[in-house]
């Protein structure tokens, strides 16, 4: 049994290679479109062919997904093969404005299918109807790690295996896909082999004496993969590149090293930057008392959901801020930044709250939306904040 379209986009690419044609990779910033990006560019590498360039769009600026920034940056390359990676699945809109411009697009995603899919050339997301592959729960990462058997095949040799599954199982961990079938196997197998990784990017976090100072058994290499994980989520952007994938893709020992200081000092920041935000959050939480009566008039705590954004909140932090407020309030929460006109939002739900089925119900006040049942996001026009939360309580 195969992912649907397997086949199909294997063929394409490998055609795409011998007439050397322009390939693009287009990816999510966070580690899993960011370790999809890395195997299937090393995988075309190892099959003789090159990448163009490396898209990743700055969620900070231009929002999750395939946009009209990045299309525009894109455009010279045209006509060329645009792979999308972690994400595509929901961008209706974008992939037909990609294909007017020239490119013939390839989406591999694992987000949940909306209504009906893009037109893209290939979709391989083993959400979409007919994929008949019985597993459901691997990460973006777990599916390109699959499809570079498919492309390799006897040119998979044990070494490029084991290099690509350090970072399949990474980027599990880091989309917290559900541990159990294939992504437990990812996860042993790559995690077992990441301390002996000849990576320099994965090599320079051993050198460091946080590490070294630890014992290398198995429950060890879990919380060190949690460490590198949480630092490779930092958020920092050179060259249009994620630090993440300069530090994974690095050919040098050295410049790993620079860029894994950098980052620890950069998390210290972070830390503080999120503490200072959930207690923001708190302080709104908390019932506010008419300035008369003295009795509580708006009893934000008794709302069923948590609905709250702001125009000085940073992007990159609010989805761990989301993370935390809903663990501890158990409500679906929604944290969004307002920008000028729109606003971008993360969404995380407890167990049992179907954020996107939920969000589909109201989609007519939304720009886009989509992700996983229990984290998603959305972009919405600012007028349409109030319809939204309102609309969202009457359908919980
Ligand atoms: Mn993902």
């Amino acid at each position: 049994m195969e992912i649907k379209n397997f086949k199909k986009a294997a063929k394409r690419i490998l055609k795409a290679i011998r007439n050397r044609e322009k390939i693009i990779l287009y990816g999510d910033t966070d580690l899993d479109g960011v370790a999809s990006v890395i195997i299937l560019k090393e995988t075309i590498k190892n099959l003789g062919g090159e990448i163009t360039t490396i898209y990743f769009p700055d969620r900070e600026i231009e929002g999750y997904g395939i946009t009209k920034k990045g299309l525009n940056e894109l455009k010279k390359f045209t006509s060329a093969l645009l792979i999308t990676l972690d994400l595509g699945i929901g961008n209706f809109k974008e992939v037909k404005l990609a294909k007017k411009m020239g490119f013939e697009v390839i989406i591999i995603d694992h987000h949940e299918i909306l209504d009906g899919l893009p037109e893209a050339e290939i979709i391989i997301d083993p959400k979409q109807k007919g994929d008949k592959y019985p597993f459901k729960g691997l990460a973006t990462a777990g599916i390109v790690f699959k499809f570079s058997e498919t492309l390799l095949k006897e040119k998979m040799t044990e070494n490029l295996r084991k290099n690509f599954l350090e970072l399949t199982a990474l980027a599990t961990l880091a989309d917290m896909m559900p541990k159990e079938n294939e992504n437990l196997e990812f996860i042993n197998l790559g995690l077992k082999s990441l301390k002996n990784s000849w990576r320099p990017g994965i090599r320079a976090f051993f050198e460091m004496k946080t590490f070294k100072s630890c014992a290398f058994d198995n429950e060890d290499i879990e919380w060190m993969a949690s460490k590198i994980i949480s630092l490779l989520n930092v958020r920092d952007v050179e060259h249009s590149l994620p630090a993440s994938f300069r530090l994974l893709s690095s050919f040098s020992l050295e410049e790993s090293e620079k860029i894994i200081e950098k980052l620890i000092e950069k998390s210290k920041t972070r830390r503080e930057k999120i503490k200072a935000m959930v207690a923001e959050m708190e302080k709104r939480l908390q019932p506010t008392h008419h300035p008369l009566t003295h009795s509580p008039s708006l009893l934000k705590k008794e709302s069923p959901i948590i609905f709250e954004g702001d125009s000085d909140w940073e992007f990159t932090l609010i989805s761990s801020v989301a993370s935390i407020i809903c663990h501890k309030y158990q409500k679906p929460t929604f944290i969004f930044k307002i920008l000028e006109k729109e606003s971008s939002g993360t969404v995380r739900t407890p167990k049992g709250v179907d954020s996107v089925a939920l969000m589909k119900k109201c989609k007519r006040y939304l720009i886009t939306y989509g992700g996983h049942s229990s984290a998603s996001g959305f972009r919405i026009k600012n007028e349409n904040l109030e319809k939204f939360k309102k609309c969202l309580i009457k359908n919980l």
